[in-house]
């Protein structure tokens, strides 16, 4: 039982909709939680990102562990860990579950493709799901796991990103409810929100959904709110893409100026950055304890 797991079951279980924002790295955790965001999305895009190679179960567990470690150290957020496809079979998933929660996660997601996996939104990519067999037997092997019975559990179903329908994503959310999966988080890739909406409207569980609004970003808390049925809202990416946009806009600047006389107003202040790192705290500790 932590404050953590605790809060994140408290937001599936209320009446509103909370909102998590996706990271790669601490720093940007800091500033999710600074801007008054309720969770971090540990996502296996940004800390895929973040090693400049592609969300396609490259990197080893123990890379996005420690990313998502790190995060967990930096806020005191809950923080829902992206475990993919949980990195092999049912056994993987214990090992992972035992790690992740270890490092203070507040909620694991695993979802239903084979591994490796390929990233969701990529045109083309391939898309293959496992038997539901498959991943019940993992999303038991989740629940099993966990030592702390609030370290939530969410089941993603990748029906609709592999194009087997509404029908399919139902009998898929249906067994992940029936095998222990506290939330249930449906993807689309559609870019407007129809595909999603008719599968929140067809829900019938009492199990709370989670979206990713990536790809249909016109949909609005507002709107979602209004469905119901919705919990979780992740924008999964955003902060990433635009730190890319503004550094990509930095750097060719500097090279155009031939400087860096002429960007000053385009960057915060070193004083900011050692404040997010908590210099101040370091200062302090240094005056009280350091002879
Ligand atoms: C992530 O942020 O890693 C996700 C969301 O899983 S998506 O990239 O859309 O698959
Ligand atoms: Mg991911």
């Amino acid at each position: 039982m932590s404050a953590q797991t605790q809060r994140m079951r408290a937001l599936l279980a209320g009446d509103g909709l909370a909102v998590a924002v996706g990271s790669g790295d601490a720093l940007t955790a800091r500033l999710i939680e600074r801007a008054g965001f309720d969770v971090i999305w540990s996502s296996s895009f940004c800390i895929s990102a973040a090693y400049a190679v592609p969300d396609a179960s490259l990197l080893s567990m123990t890379q996005y562990l420690e990313a998502t470690r790190a995060m967990c150290d930096a806020t005191a957020l809950p923080v829902l860990a992206d475990c993919d496809t949980g990195y092999g079979n049912a056994n993987n998933v214990i090992y992972a579950v035992e790690q992740f929660e270890r490092a203070g996660a507040a909620a694991v997601c695993f979802e239903d493709k084979r591994f490796p996996k390929d990233t969701s939104l990529l045109a083309g990519a391939r898309q293959e799901l496992a038997t539901v067999e498959e991943f019940v037997g993992k999303i038991e092997a989740a629940a099993a796991a966990r030592r702390d019975p609030d370290l939530v559990i969410v089941a993603r179903t990748e029906a609709l990103i592999a194009g087997q329908g509404q029908g399919e994503a139902l009998r898929r959310g249906h067994a992940y409810v029936e095998a222990g999966a506290d939330a249930i988080l449906v993807h689309s890739k559609a870019t407007t929100p129809d595909e999603i909406v008719a599968f929140i409207r067809a829900w019938d569980r009492p199990t709370p959904l989670v979206i990713i609004p990536t790809a249909y970003p016109s949909l609005t808390e507002a709107q979602i709110r209004a469905l119901g049925k919705v919990k979780l809202v992740i924008y999964a990416n955003q902060p990433l893409r635009a730190a890319v946009k503004a550094q990509e806009e930095l750097l060719r600047e500097i090279k155009r100026a031939g400087g860096i006389h002429t960007i000053e107003e385009r960057m915060v202040p070193v004083t900011h950055v050692f404040e997010l790192q908590g210099v101040p705290r370091l200062k302090e500790n240094e005056s009280r304890f350091v002879r």
